[in-house]
Order: C-alpha cells, then structure tokens, then sequence
C-alpha cells in the first residue's frame, strides 16, 4: 500500500510503523518492531544487568535458578533502550503522540532466564497486571495504568532459549470479557474469564536482540520452559503508561474524537 493511503487511526499519521504492521497489531494484538534499538545498546544492558545479578557470566556453575529478576532497575542503558527513538515512534503509531509517558524513572522488573530443565514455576498464560499492589494487580476494560506491553529482546532469542510465548487474537477475547468486568478493576483469570483466548494459536517471541513486541494490554501470554538453548535469554517487560502516569489513565473506546490502533482493537472485539 502506498504511503499515501496509509491506515491511520490516530490524530496524527504513522511513522514508523507500516499499515501492515497497524493493521496485525489490531488483529493478532502484537507487533514485531525489528531493530527498535541499537543491538550494541543491547549488549551493553545486558552487562549493566550481570554486574546487578548474583551470578556470573563466564562461569554455568553460578547459573543456580532457571529465572532470577533484577528488581526495579534504571540502568542507563535500559533507559536509552526504551527511549529509543524508533521505538518511541512505534508507540506513538499505536498509542498516539501525547496520549501515554515515556518510561524516565526507571525500567521496572527484568526477569533473565538460564538454560534448564527446571520448571521455573511462573509459565502460566495471563495478561499482566496494571495497577494496584502485588500480589493482587488488577487489570479493566479502560486498561487503567496501562497503555501498551513489550517485550524487549536483549539477546538473540530463539525457539530453544524459553521465549516468551504470545496467544495470537488473545485480546479480543480478554476485550470482550473485560466489557462486562468491575469498571475499578478485577485480578483476572484467563482460564475461567477468557477461556476462548487459550484456544487460540501459540506464537514464539523470537529474533534478535533490538527488536521488540508492541502488545496490546490484553494480549494473553507466557514465559516457556524449559530453556533448551546455551546462553541466559534477556527479555525485558516494561509497561508503557498513559499519560496521566503510573497506575492513572485509561482508554475512552467511545470517544472517537482522540483515537488510536489500541483503541480500534477494542471495537473490533465488541464490534462497536
Ligand atoms: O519471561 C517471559 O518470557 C515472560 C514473563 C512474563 O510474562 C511476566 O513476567 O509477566
């Protein structure tokens, strides 16, 4: 399709994203950015993130659990690598300029998985929490607190090296049992709320370090095991807030006035 008639929900025009993109995020939920970040920034996270982990590179012995997580971490190169600006041109196509934060002070939780037959203990499928406290994130059909999910490769992630595991078109199921959810939030249970959602096809987040998965809030997913590949699979998570801020905001399907590719996701599912 040419640039011209290219699919525009949003106040202004994409550019970053093609309309092919747009438009698989809106049916599948997810979209693969390739080289959202520079790999050489990548690699440097990756190191900032050993020296935070009790464990060492160069020595398997030291690689003791099938997942260990820096908490809460800001190192700077995590927050060039959310804040690289194709990225943000991406999130801007999907969410709209203005309309959610860039991450500034800090990156969140980063769980880094190491090659094991070990059950992990944390594959199961769900869509991530976006406000509220541990251990009882909610999660509501405005998607309060969260505009957008990614999963950030940092290392070069193939089928062998646990990648995280995506249900294609899950969101539209999530979307529709959401419609009818407490308006101040539920913690969900994909099983009995969205069962169709698991019945859906299983993608693998798979390519190389710098690319990274635009996903809709709603998007039905899961860490895999066991980790069969030979070096520990870095796969950072940021949520992506809206502009009001962390835990605020939310999106107004009705209101066409301000819209957006994530907002068009949700009539689709509703057929609004
Ligand atoms: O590590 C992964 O592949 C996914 C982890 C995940 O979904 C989570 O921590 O919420």
């Amino acid at each position: 399709m040419s640039k011209s008639s290219k699919v525009c929900y949003n106040q202004t025009m994409p550019t970053v994203l093609t309309d092919d993109q747009i438009h698989r995020f809106v049916t599948d939920g997810f979209v693969r950015l390739d080289a959202a970040f520079d790999p050489l920034l990548a690699a440097q996270c990756v190191s900032e993130l050993w020296s935070d982990l009790d464990a060492d590179p160069d020595d398997v012995t030291t690689w003791t659990h099938p997942v260990m997580r820096v908490f809460g971490t800001s190192s700077p190169g995590l927050m060039d690598a959310v804040n690289a600006p194709r990225l943000l041109g991406a999130i801007d196509d999907l969410v709209g300029v203005g309309l959610w934060q860039p991450r500034l002070g800090g990156y969140g939780t980063f769980p880094i998985r190491f090659p094991s037959t070990e059950d992990p203990g944390d594959t199961g499928w769900h869509i991530d929490g976006s406000f509220g406290e541990y251990p009882t994130y909610k999660v509501n059909f405005a998607s309060r607190g969260r505009a957008l999910l990614l999963l950030m490769l940092f290392t070069e992630v193939g089928l062998v090296d646990a990648p995280t595991r995506i249900k294609n078109g899950s969101h539209l199921d999530v979307a529709r049992a959401l419609s009818t959810a407490e308006p101040e939030g539920v913690t969900f249970d994909v099983a009995a709320a969205a069962p169709a959602a698991l019945n859906r096809p299983t993608v693998h987040a798979t390519g190389s370090a710098g690319d990274v998965f635009l996903c809709h809030p709603f998007l039905v997913h899961a860490a895999s095991w066991p980790h069969v590949g030979t070096t520990p699979r870095f796969v950072g998570q940021p949520c992506i807030h809206h502009a009001e801020g962390e835990s605020l905001g939310g999106y107004d399907y009705a209101d066409r006035g301000i819209d957006s590719a994530v907002k068009e996701t949700v009539r689709l599912a509703l057929q609004m």
